[in-house]
């Protein structure tokens, strides 16, 4: 039998953050809205685990939702940004700080040729889907059933993460207009894509498309669809948008543009790029992103875009990726990846464990997960009732199905075995 946890303190501050914060939290997932009962509030966190308000203790698998690929606060990181802070916390001026950075994105990613800065994902998405409107002066894109890639009126359609959790995929107050110019392919499924460019031909400017999905869930691609959608783009002089803000120095140093070998026009990051400080960018081809101004006419802009204490965060985080670190997070995947579904074979509970390196997701349904429909024939109620016994044994599991758990290199193999512990335990606990 497991208890759950009494947490009285978490339980009063959503209180108070429901009279405030509309649904109590700054971003949806974040309200176990999915999963039950009531979030609970971090008090501090270090290497792999997080601390409630009451003083209980978690092995972290949400990890601020990617960005920290260290784990949380690690030194190295907490002496860089004092120094940093002490040097002032924003400017609205150029520092060198930036271009170090883009340096170092352009080398880890030489599809990158220039890059911009900005404060998230989601303005990195919608600006460089600008830049390929402009570059194409074409109005449409293509995105994928379940991918995510913010909360840009275009891209809330069919959306993944948070919107797919919530059921609200298309949300209210996206304009027919916006939603129009939107157009959906399935994921894993070239002939779809095929199909809008034969119906839709010379109006599509770009295809944008998470290389590896992570707001599915994780749904890796399959073997031909990332060059297939490369060959479809050139074909028909549309441009090809990786949005690597999960996948991005996660997949591997070079991201899964790396992996596979292709070149995307655009690419998109986010997440381990600021190291846990608010950095998003895109960048790509020298002669598209000329078109962004004050270079040339596409306009972008930002307050806070280049913050010298973001940048010094994200120099940091590129700055400690190492092979080793990549072998340690591949090993750590697999074993979590492995374990849970050993768990799930002993405990007779039909699961679909997706994992790409350091991304898994245990998909509660017994057929494979290769896109959003087979994703959506997941149990969400068995997943709430897996996570919160998870939770009552000292486990942090994303609140959401249709989301990646994601590891960092101050993971250990005692974590992984004791979460795999935890899983059997909750799976057999299931009702
Ligand atoms: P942000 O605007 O949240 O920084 O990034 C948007 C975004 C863009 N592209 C991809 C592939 C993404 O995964 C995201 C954001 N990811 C979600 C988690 N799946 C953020 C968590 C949240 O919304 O609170």
């Amino acid at each position: 039998m497991i208890r759950p946890r009494r947490t009285p303190a978490s339980a009063r501050l959503f209180a108070a953050a429901s009279r405030i914060l509309p649904g109590g939290v700054d971003s949806p997932v974040r309200a176990f809205k999915s999963v039950g009962g009531a979030p609970i509030f971090i008090r501090r966190a270090k290497g792999a685990r997080i601390e409630d308000a009451d003083g209980h203790e978690y092995i972290d698998y949400v990890m601020s939702w990617g960005p920290l690929i260290h784990g949380h606060a690690p030194k190295g990181l907490l002496k860089a940004l004092a120094a940093a802070a002490a040097r002032g916390t924003s400017f609205g001026a150029p520092t060198e700080l930036e271009t170090h950075l883009g340096r170092r994105v352009a080398t880890l990613m030489p599809s990158i040729e220039r890059v911009r800065f900005v404060s998230s994902g989601t303005e990195a998405a919608m600006s460089a889907v600008r830049v390929a409107r402009a570059a194409t002066t074409r109005d449409k894109i293509v995105k994928f059933e379940g991918c995510y890639h913010g909360h840009a009126d275009g891209f809330l359609v069919q959306a993944g993460s948070g919107a797919l959790t919530l059921g609200v995929p298309t949300s209210p107050g996206v304009p027919a207009a916006a939603a129009a110019e939107t157009l959906l392919a399935k994921y894993n499924d070239l002939a779809s894509v095929d199909a809008l460019f034969d119906r839709h031909r010379d109006q599509i400017a770009a295809v944008i498309v998470e290389p590896i999905a992570g707001n599915i869930g994780v749904v890796p691609p399959r073997d031909g669809f990332l060059a297939g959608l490369r060959d479809t783009c050139t074909r028909h002089g549309a441009l090809l948008i990786f949005d690597e803000v999960i996948s991005g120095f996660r997949a591997a140093a070079g991201g899964a543009q790396q992996i596979y070998g292709i070149k995307p026009d655009l690419t998109c990051l986010g997440k381990i790029i600021g190291g846990g400080l608010p950095v998003g960018a895109y960048g790509g081809r020298a002669d598209l992103m000329s078109l962004v101004a004050p270079a040339g006419p596409v306009y972008q802009a930002g307050t806070l875009s280049g913050n010298p204490l973001a940048m010094t965060a994200g120099l940091w985080s590129l700055g400690e990726l190492s092979p080793k670190l990549y072998r340690h997070l591949a090993k750590l995947g697999a074993r979590l990846a492995a374990g849970l579904a050993d768990a799930a074979r002993e405990a007779d509970v039909p699961m679909q464990v997706n994992a790409y390196g350091s991304l898994v997701t245990p998909f509660f349904t017994s057929q494979p997960v290769r896109d959003l429909q087979s994703a959506m024939t997941a149990d969400t109620a068995r997943y709430a009732a897996f996570f919160q016994g998870m939770l009552a044994q000292g486990i942090y599991p994303p609140p959401s199905q249709f989301e990646a758990w994601f590891l960092s290199g101050a993971h250990t193999e005692k974590d992984v075995d004791k979460t795999v512990r935890a899983a059997y335990a909750a799976l057999t606990n299931l009702t």
